[in-house]
């Protein structure tokens, strides 16, 4: 589907007859699509075990204080991707399926070639799982197989046959959203475009809890995992979980990805909990169910095995003292690549034994935890106030005008619409700063608080904060460091 010229987006529930003459068309678009039977997708997830739904594994964390573990997986073929992970499952609480890049890209037909050539090679040519060309059967039989629910994973901007095939097979959770599957993935789609057609895949989920069939939504909170400041990667989750809300969801779980310095990532993830209740109920949404998930480092890597571990016990650590409800697992290989299932499971165990003596221990309170968490709060406020005012109180509109002017800035990010002006920075203690604020309506205060944060690191080194010392803290962690020290 393309917008037709002058159509604006706006943050409103689709009409039924909307969606139904779209939905059509999605499913017509390939053949694997005819399979899709709405009224028994319905009878298979309610005839489906509830160790096998993403929701209730996620409340029952909730309800209990406990961390889940979930690692990233897919390979081209059926057999080798249920046996996959079949070998994981007893390592880690949810399973995840990693969808390969033909698909995220709807290029069905080069993922047909992969799997042929997969088959002719014996190993996977993918980088993941393709569920669409496995369609509605396959993607069922995936699920008969496993004892713990599956999410789809991908970065997909236009995923509405990919949702429509997955749900119907029994996957009881879907990543993703118009903002994050657009800006730090793909240069030149639309964002009114990619908003639009994750406002179908969150109608979808509505239809689903419509008949009292609970999907979990995250919105993939990591971005480009290139120094995202917390209040960026916020912004983008409270906006996607409106639209989210809009259109039906009730099972939400927002993201952060690790920056690396303690006290700000477990001030990233409670403010970001305390953040989506303010907006939440700010617009109106009583009925949902909110968690939350840490992702483990996303930027480069060590390549060295034993250094790798290091990072991703950190990670673990800030996530359980955070009290994340959820951690998606890295793993040893990660410099090298997508990893083995040994290398998978290794950062599995690495992993659980972090969050488990962590986890022996009272919640971690300190004045600069509480710091961080003031700073977040506010610099999330200032922009979502610019954004909510652009778009005359829809955030939908809003936030394509917040980008286009600047407002919300992704680091880092290919996208043609991203206005690359806002430079972050690491401070002397390893937290992410804002060097260069472009033209995101952060207080005066605040840039200053950021500003003398930064003044103290560059006396320390000696040297003019600058564009280079961001390029050394881009590298600094897969060489050895948090900060990238001269
Ligand atoms: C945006 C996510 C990047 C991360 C991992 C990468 C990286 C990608 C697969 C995978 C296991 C796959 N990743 N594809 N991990 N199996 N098919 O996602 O290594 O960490």
């Amino acid at each position: 589907m393309t917008l037709p010229a002058g159509t604006t987006i706006e943050n409103k529930k689709l009409d039924r007859s909307t969606y139904e003459s779209e939905r059509c068309g999605v499913l017509r678009s390939w053949p694997t699509g005819h399979d899709v039977n709405f009224a028994a997708a319905i009878q298979r997830h309610q005839e489906m075990a509830d160790s096998k739904k993403f929701s209730i594994s996620l409340a029952r964390a909730e309800a209990s204080g406990k961390t889940l573990l979930q690692p990233r997986a897919g390979v081209a073929l059926l057999l080798e991707h249920i046996r996959l992970l079949q070998d994981l499952s007893p390592f880690c609480d949810v399973l995840p399926t990693t969808v390969d890049a033909y698909t995220r890209h709807n290029r069905y037909h080069e993922a047909e070639k992969g799997i042929e050539r997969s088959r002719a090679a014996g190993t996977s040519l993918l980088n993941g799982f393709p569920p669409v060309n496995h369609g509605v059967a396959g993607c069922q039989r995936l699920v008969d197989n496993l004892e713990k629910p599956v999410q789809v994973r991908h970065g997909t901007p236009d995923a509405r046959l990919l949702a429509e095939i997955t749900l119907a097979a029994g996957f009881s959770s879907f990543e993703g959203g118009g903002i994050s599957y657009n800006i730090p993935y793909s240069k030149s789609v639309p964002l009114e475009r990619s908003i639009r057609h994750w406002q179908y895949c969150d109608r979808l989920v509505g239809l689903y809890e419509e008949e009292g069939i609970r999907i979990n939504r995250e919105p993939f909170g990591p971005l480009t995992g290139t120094l995202v400041p917390p209040f960026v990667s916020h912004t983008v989750a409270l906006i996607e979980g409106l639209l989210a809300l809009e259109q039906g969801v009730k099972c939400i779980t927002l993201g952060y990805g690790q920056a690396g310095n303690l006290a700000q990532d477990i001030a990233a993830i409670r403010s970001l909990r305390r953040l989506a209740k303010h907006y939440f109920e700010e617009f109106g949404y009583q009925d949902y169910a909110l968690s939350t998930v840490f992702h483990q480092w996303m930027g480069g890597f060590p390549e060295s095995e034993a250094q790798a571990y290091s990072v991703i016990a950190l990670g673990s650590a800030a996530a359980k003292f955070a009290g994340a409800t959820k951690i998606i697992v890295k793993s040893p290989h990660e410099a090298a690549g997508v990893p083995t299932m040994d290398a998978n499971r290794s950062g599995l165990q690495a992993t659980a034994q972090m969050i488990n003596m962590v986890g022996d221990q009272r919640p971690l309170e300190t004045d600069e935890i509480t710091q961080e968490i003031e700073i977040i709060e506010r610099e999330v406020h200032a922009v979502m106030r610019k954004v909510i005012e652009l778009g005359n109180g829809d955030v939908a509109r809003g936030a394509v005008l917040a980008f286009e002017a600047g407002v919300m800035d992704i680091p880092f990010a290919p996208a043609s619409i991203n206005a690359g002006r806002m430079t972050p920075i690491r401070d002397n203690n390893g937290a992410i700063r804002v060097f260069s604020k472009g033209d995101i309506p952060l207080p005066e205060d605040v840039v200053a608080f950021h500003k003398d944060k930064i003044a103290e690191r560059a006396a320390v080194e000696g040297r003019q904060a600058s564009f280079q010392m961001v390029v050394d803290d881009v590298r600094a962690i897969s060489s050895s460091n948090l900060i990238g020290r001269p």
